[in-house]
């Protein structure tokens, strides 16, 4: 039987880039109406509030190598912490973000629960950068290398010193724009990933297909879903930090949650990058509420 309750933790929070507005990415997503749409469903749902982040102005600190990186080691540290609470009472954790620098909380408060976890992450990007190969500087394109064990100590020591998840527990999905560093890592251990250009040739059905039986094969103890709204066409989802053109369609974004509710394998689920300043009348939350949906459980009859 699915567990059947939700709690949702809001992450104002734009430290891990340079644009502001992300922070505002909560508020919107549950202006979508978010709530209404999960309880529709069945679930009881909790809304923790969120995350207490200092305002500031994100752009502020361009002497630092990375970014903010006090703001986002804060933020991150009290984000695990009401993560952790959140599966201790058996709660699925829907994280709202913010930047995707915040899923370094996430991941450090499900790792104190799940040993084997899956991640399934769909993005344009691969957000495999460290210190040493960012071109940025911005920690929100260094999450998945944090949780893997690489990158700044005081990063990747969140909660515990002990990687967060296994290189090998990673699926990405939708990546167009890799950096030369992140190849390096994916290569080198062995990270999984489905370009656009394995999505446009097998199709979406086909690469969720395997990614699915790819994580029973592993016999993951949880599965986490993140996923970045710059995954999708910026068609779709232009309110966001960091588009790139030729993403994935609106229907496949949803026949992939749909793909995902049917496993049955999903503990846990954050959404993130929604910038409601760049955005057009909403409709990146939107778009992002209407995935949730199909993530928990909606059906088209
Ligand atoms: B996002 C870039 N790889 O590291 C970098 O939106 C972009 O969370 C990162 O996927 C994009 O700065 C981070 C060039
Ligand atoms: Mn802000
Ligand atoms: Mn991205
Ligand atoms: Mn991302």
């Amino acid at each position: 039987m699915m567990n059947k309750k939700i709690s949702i933790v809001g992450v104002p929070c734009d430290y891990g880039q340079q644009r502001r507005g992300v922070d505002m990415g909560p508020s919107a997503i549950r202006y979508a109406g978010l709530q209404q749409r999960l309880t529709n469903l069945g679930y009881e749902v909790e809304d923790e509030g969120n995350i207490q982040v200092i305002e500031g102005d994100a752009a502020a600190q361009k002497d630092e190598k990375l970014l903010n990186l006090e703001e986002v080691i804060k933020v991150n540290t009290a984000l695990a912490e009401k993560v952790f609470n959140v599966v201790k009472k058996d709660y699925i954790p829907l994280v709202l973000g913010g930047d995707h620098s915040i899923a370094i909380g996430t991941l450090a408060g499900l790792s104190m629960k799940y040993k084997n976890q899956g991640v399934i992450w769909f993005d344009a990007h691969a957000d495999l950068n460290t210190p040493e190969t960012t071109p940025s500087g911005n920690i929100h394109g260094m999450p998945l290398a944090t949780s893997i064990g690489l990158g700044h100590q005081r990063l990747t020591s969140i909660l515990h010193a002990e990687p967060k998840i296994k290189a090998e527990n990673i699926v990405i999905i939708g990546g167009r724009s890799i950096d030369e560093g992140e190849r390096e890592l994916i290569k080198t251990r062995g990270i999984k990933i489905y370009t656009m250009h394995e999505i446009d040739r097998l199709g979406m059905t086909y690469v969720m297909e395997e990614t699915l039986k790819y994580f029973k094969q592993l016999q993951i103890d949880g599965l986490h879903l993140s996923l970045d709204l710059d995954a999708l066409d910026p068609l779709y989802t232009p309110g966001v930090g960091t588009p790139v053109a030729g993403g994935i369609t609106y229907r496949e974004s949803h026949l992939a949650m749909e793909m995902i509710q049917e496993s049955g394998l999903m503990t846990s689920a954050e959404f993130v990058e929604v910038n409601p300043i760049l955005d057009e009348r909403n409709k990146t939350a939107d778009v992002a509420v209407a995935l949730i949906g199909s993530l928990f459980g909606e059906t088209l009859v």
